[in-house]
């Protein structure tokens, strides 16, 4: 079972991916999230960053198609949501496999500058991607970044993932990773 926190930051992701506010997550809130990713990288196709990033969004959006809408209606709504999640976070090596492994790849590719830590302004991008502020992308990096050198290391990242995912802190840091959810 999901506990009451980790439903409330759910629902809060949700709405980030929801980007267009119908109350379901479908095709259309992709090619929004696709759209923020060419206009990021000005060039658009062609250049390795962008391609890296949309083939990541289309293999996440076909993922979560194929595993979370129960009701094949094209679209998830919140409660297929929830129940995905639930499976996916109970189970050790699914969460290892799925969750940990995306961490780790949309890392890569948010390092634009390879330095193997995401900067401020990566950050700002990987926020920008779903449409959220610049202001809320620092407010809430400054949280994440619990030793205040600037930068979020691989390592520091799966930590905070793993909050967010997965813990029932109250406290943790890595609750807000996509903004401040609800009551
Ligand atoms: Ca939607
Ligand atoms: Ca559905
Ligand atoms: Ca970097």
């Amino acid at each position: 079972m999901l506990s009451d926190l980790q439903t409330k930051k759910l629902t809060r992701y949700f709405q980030v991916y929801d980007i267009d506010d119908d109350g379901r997550i479908a095709a259309t809130d992709f090619e929004r999230i696709i759209e923020n990713v060419r206009v990021l990288h000005d060039a658009g196709n062609g250049s390795t960053g962008y391609d890296g990033l949309r083939a990541a969004y289309v293999a996440l959006w076909d993922r979560l198609r194929e595993g979370a809408d129960g009701d094949l209606d094209g679209g998830i709504d919140l409660d297929e949501w929830l129940a995905y999640w639930q499976l996916a976070l109970e189970d050790d090596d699914r969460y290892e496999a799925e969750v940990a492994a995306i961490t780790d790849r949309l890392f890569a590719l948010f390092d634009l500058d390879g330095d193997d830590s995401i900067g401020l302004g990566e950050f700002a991008d990987f926020y920008g991607v779903f449409g959220l502020a610049v202001s809320l992308a620092e407010t809430v990096f400054v949280e994440l970044d619990s030793n205040e050198d600037g930068a979020i290391s691989r390592s520091e990242l799966l930590e905070i993932s793993r909050q967010f995912y997965r813990g029932n802190d109250v406290e943790a840091a890595g609750n807000i990773l996509f903004g401040p959810y609800g009551a």
